[in-house]
């Protein structure tokens, strides 16, 4: 009899597998048809299993709904995108950049803007607001007070999420705040197995107290955005695709054809002038990347 399971982590050539209803993970072996499958097996993988004693074997992977590489994990629903209310400071257009890399892979976005302890709640209003206006959920958090973390925990349940956004912000102090102590467990492993405690190893997913899994790896570290096609960039820019439908030509690209609604849309300010010009520099980096590929 199978049973169904989801692979939290992958090491040693064993898939560890959180079966439905278990709170441990069981060490799994992959069958060689599974072994040979082209798209590999991936932590976040949905597997059904057979259970041989204290072990067992994936017999078979489900399809999967979304997949990020680096760090490779499937099936992830949502990224929080972090960034700083200062130290750094919130840069607009690398935001826009993880924004565009989260919605081309299918993932629901969720900006936090953490570090809220050191500003007055007044000078973020302007962040929150665009976005929400957009359609993003916001949230606010300190991972040093813990303000917003049960919100940060309310939005983790029940769904698998990947952290996000530049160095500095506090992505690892989040997550030591949503999972207090998964670290501590982390570094007890590597020393039994005579590693050092910062050595490389493979994302995992960590189950959440109250309930969802979140990665331990931070996702979209590359930020190269070049395997986007043009006529895609403008999806990932929810405002933008829904008054597209209103350009005058369907493969409108929003930038010099007449008629757009989406530059309309920018005089009449229903779009953003920031986000509108990151959008025209990302358009500009693709026809870059386009023209030095068939040089
Ligand atoms: N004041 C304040 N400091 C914070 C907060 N969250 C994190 N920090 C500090 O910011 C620094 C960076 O935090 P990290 O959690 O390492 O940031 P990160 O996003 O994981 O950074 P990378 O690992 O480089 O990607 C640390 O010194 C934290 O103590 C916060 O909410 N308020
Ligand atoms: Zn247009």
């Amino acid at each position: 009899m199978y049973e169904n399971g989801r692979i939290l982590r992958i090491s040693g050539g064993l898939c560890w597998v959180l079966p439905d209803g278990d709170e441990e993970t069981l060490p799994c072996v992959a069958r060689g048809n599974v072994k040979r499958r082209e798209e590999g097996v991936a932590v976040g993988d949905y597997v059904r299993i057979s259970r041989e004693g204290d072990a067992g074997v994936v017999e078979e992977v489900l399809p999967r709904r979304t997949y990020l590489i680096r760090p490779n994990v499937s099936n992830v629903d949502q990224a929080i995108v972090v960034v700083a209310a200062t130290q750094p400071d919130p840069n607009p257009y690398f935001l826009d950049r993880f924004l565009v890399l989260v919605e081309h892979s299918r993932l629901d976005a969720v900006i936090c803007i953490n570090k809220v302890d050191l500003v007055e709640p007044e000078s973020l209003r302007w962040l929150l607001e665009l976005y929400s206006r957009i359609g993003y959920t916001t949230i606010s958090t300190s991972a040093r007070t813990g303000k917003g973390i049960q919100t940060l925990s309310a939005v983790l349940a029940g769904k698998t999420s990947v952290f996000a956004g530049p160095s500095g912000v506090g992505k690892s102090a989040l997550l030591n705040m949503v999972q207090p102590g998964h670290d501590l467990a982390e570094g007890e492993l590597s020393e039994r197995i005579g590693r050092g405690r910062h050595t490389t190893r493979e994302v995992r997913l960590i189950p959440l107290g109250a309930g969802g899994l979140v990665a331990d790896t931070p996702g979209f570290s590359s930020l190269d955005i070049t395997g986007i096609a043009l006529r895609d960039l403008a999806h990932a820019f929810p405002e933008f695709a829904r008054l597209s439908l209103e350009c005058r030509f369907a493969g409108c690209l929003h930038d010099r054809e007449p008629d757009c609604a989406v530059k309309d849309g920018v005089e009449t300010s229903m779009v953003d002038t920031g986000r509108y010009s990151h959008y025209l520099r990302f358009l500009e980096e693709l026809r870059e990347a386009e023209r030095r590929q068939y040089k």
